[in-house]
């Protein structure tokens, strides 16, 4: 969708150099990118407008989990082996409070500024300070630059904390949930809303004490989930919760053993352990992942949640703008004053003063958006 009009009045062409040398693959030209989006500089959505114009390629990977959890740790692990294989990858961190770039990660195991020198690593934190609203909102938008530009795979961490690890879904195809023997019973990790957004759990850490019985716990909870009457409520990634009795059995003797039907087979969510800085259970971890990704290929899970990010794409961008117009309509109201004074003596409704101005939006003489 190129030639789209910048609603901000912003000069045609301003970003041709840019949208070139993101083409021809200038790393720089990503970084660039990504930091007009962040900004929400003038003609960003134009820029978004044309370099967005490719189908989704990338293999998105959510990470989330509570501060300090090894999710970094585990995401440069992730990364090594990725590229050990020769696979490019992108990495995007929201508010990490341990530095991606300069700095060492484990020890001498995995330096994160070998990751961060390495041309076919791509890093960038984000910090989310600022609204709430915006957050997912550019996220999003940063892992769709990330898979336009090319990248194969796109990692994205964030800090679970409250509602973001719940906005992770609407940025990754997988999220892992990382959580640590500290993280206490698995009770709160429900509570946190964890169990519907993991496609996997991963319990890190698991050189220290307490492991096992999170592990245990964390099964259970799955198990008493699943037989709480929220046996039809579908989860994160369309999670059939019924399946969840079956747990640790491989994809694959499902495939075997049920009839041929419609339906696609329910992932059942899984519960592994790593210790980042011993360098266990990652193989574990990734193939996990594959495990995930290929059952989103082959159910038409993966088809089905890029069309709901579409959708929400599409309702967000209408929605941002439509508040935008509303802003601009109710300044220009001449008698605004007027209308204020009015409700607040009660002489009229705020219900009334709105229908009066969605009125002079409605006929098409409201402020262009
Ligand atoms: N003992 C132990 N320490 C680990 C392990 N994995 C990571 N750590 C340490 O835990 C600390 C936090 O690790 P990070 O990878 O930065 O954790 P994080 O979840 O990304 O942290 P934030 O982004 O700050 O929330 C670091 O000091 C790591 O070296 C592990 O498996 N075992
Ligand atoms: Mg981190």
């Amino acid at each position: 969708m190129t030639g789209v009009e910048a609603a901000d009045g912003s000069p045609p062409g301003r970003w041709d150099g840019l949208i070139d040398d993101f083409r021809s693959g200038r790393r720089k030209a990503l970084a660039r990118a990504i930091s007009v989006v962040e900004g929400g500089r003038p003609g960003s959505n134009e820029l978004l407008a044309t370099l967005l114009s490719e189908p989704p390629r990338a293999r998105r990977i959510g990470i989330t989990g509570p501060p300090g959890a090894g999710k970094s740790s585990l995401v440069a692990a992730l990364a090594t082996r990725m590229r050990d294989r020769g696979e490019e990858v992108a990495v995007v961190a929201v508010d990490p409070t341990s530095p991606y770039s300069g700095g060492a990660l484990l020890g001498d195991r995995i330096r994160m500024n070998d990751l961060s020198t390495d041309p076919g690593m791509f890093i960038r934190s984000m910090a989310t300070r600022g609204s709430l609203g915006g957050l997912a909102a550019k996220t999003r938008e940063v892992v769709d630059l990330m898979d336009a530009f090319g990248f194969p795979q796109v990692i994205v961490e964030t800090v679970g904390v409250g509602q973001t690890e719940l906005e992770i879904t609407t940025a990754a195809d997988s999220v892992a949930v990382v959580l640590v023997p500290e993280s206490g019973d698995s009770v709160q990790a429900m509570k946190a809303g964890l169990m519907e957004i993991a496609d996997l759990f991963v319990v890190n850490k698991s050189d220290r004490p307490g492991a096992d019985r999170l592990m245990r716990d964390l099964g259970q909870a799955l198990h008493l989930r699943a037989g709480r009457g929220l046996a039809n409520v579908p989860a994160h990634h369309g999670v059939d919760l019924r399946e969840l009795g079956r747990l640790g059995k491989a994809p694959e003797d499902d495939v075997a053993a049920s009839p041929a039907t419609d339906e696609p087979q329910a992932w059942e969510i899984r519960v592994l352990k790593t210790s980042a800085g011993r360098g266990e259970g990652l193989e574990d971890f990734e193939s996990a992942l594959d495990d995930h990704y290929r059952h989103l290929v082959a159910s038409g899970e993966l088809e089905q949640r890029r069309l709901t990010r579409a959708r929400d794409r599409i309702r967000d961008v209408l929605l941002r703008r439509m508040a935008a117009w509303g802003r601009s309509a109710m300044a220009a109201e001449p008698e605004l004053d007027r209308w204020v004074a009015r409700v607040a003596s009660g002489e009229t409704t705020p219900y009334a003063v709105v229908d009066r101005i969605l009125g002079v939006i409605l006929r098409g003489d409201g402020p262009a958006a």
